[in-house]
């Protein structure tokens, strides 16, 4: 049975009140990533909840945490759209630009991926590797060349192609927010010479829990962080950092990862995520 399985058996009575105390099913919804804020106001609504409307009384819980915002890639008035790929390392950055490029040329869009990460050489042949893959282009450097030269280069690239989308990979180390500010800063106001950047989307890997929502606050204050990619939440029992993060930083996740297949990879939809959550 699921944790809210486990929840609502309880309010409903099919479960013995001793069997599974309030306490326990707390750590549980801790465990699962959801966060001290919310997990605590759901124990209380299933506290107070009548067993006719057990489900309904936390799934109102789990709704009222989600982002008003849109999910949608907001887009440009005219020209291309910019998106830019940012996340602490390891998160599935460069994965996600190639799914997102991936899903948007499948809807007839055509993308300009961006090797923005120039801090790897490695990272640059995974871009160049998933663009041959993807039939997509993909705009780099010479080796350690400046990342916002890079982008500079491939927004110029997208204008003369007409792309629809340039989607801009950025290099993932553990940042302050003072570095933050100034290396993603003075790639967003480069290409800002050029074109509006419409998104930065962060990625946030599902497996690292509340660190998670630890790295979202710290990019959240340091750059203008339109949106969230949830990765890697296949396989991961801790999906419910999706909710945290919602309800802690008002930013809409608008994508989510779960696999490492290109097609692995979808917006996201609340009235999906959150009965797999039930
Ligand atoms: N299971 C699973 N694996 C994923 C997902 N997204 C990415 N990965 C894997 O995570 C690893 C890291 O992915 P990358 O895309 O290289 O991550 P990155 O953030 O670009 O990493 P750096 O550039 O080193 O900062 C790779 O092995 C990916 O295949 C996902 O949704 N699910
Ligand atoms: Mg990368």
């Amino acid at each position: 049975m699921g944790l809210f399985g486990k929840i609502i058996a309880k309010i409903t009575g099919a479960v013995h009140t001793s069997s599974a105390g309030w306490d326990e099913l707390e750590i549980s919804l801790l465990e699962s990533d959801l966060g001290p804020a919310l997990s605590a106001e759901i124990i209380s609504a299933a506290r107070s909840a009548r067993a006719e409307n057990a489900s309904e009384a936390i799934i109102s819980v789990l709704r009222a945490a989600l982002s008003r915002k849109n999910r949608e890639i907001l887009q440009s008035q005219s020209g291309p759209t910019v998106i830019l790929v940012v996340g602490v390392n390891g998160t599935g950055k460069t994965t996600s630009v190639a799914k997102l490029a991936h899903y948007l040329s499948e809807k007839e869009r055509t993308v300009v991926m961006a090797a923005g990460d120039t801090f790897r050489a490695a990272a640059v042949d995974q871009l160049r590797t998933w663009g041959e893959r993807l039939d997509i282009e993909v705009v780099h450097g010479a080796d350690k060349a400046d990342p916002a030269s890079v982008a500079f280069d491939a927004v110029q690239q997208g204008l003369a192609r007409k792309a629809d989308y340039i989607i801009i990979d950025t290099a993932g180390r553990l940042h302050n927010k003072s570095d933050l500010i100034s290396e993603l800063g003075k790639v967003k106001r480069v290409i800002e010479k050029v074109l509006p950047v419409q998104e930065i989307l962060l990625v946030i890997d599902a497996t690292t829990g509340q660190n998670g929502l630890v790295q979202a606050k710290v990019f959240a204050e340091a750059v203008d962080v339109s949106g969230i990619i949830v990765t890697k939440l296949d396989g991961s029992a801790r999906g419910g950092i999706a909710l945290a993060i919602e309800k802690g930083l008002d930013i809409p996740i608008k994508f989510v990862g779960n696999g490492e297949a290109v097609t692995d990879f979808a917006p996201f939809d609340p009235e999906i995520y959150l009965p797999t959550l039930l």
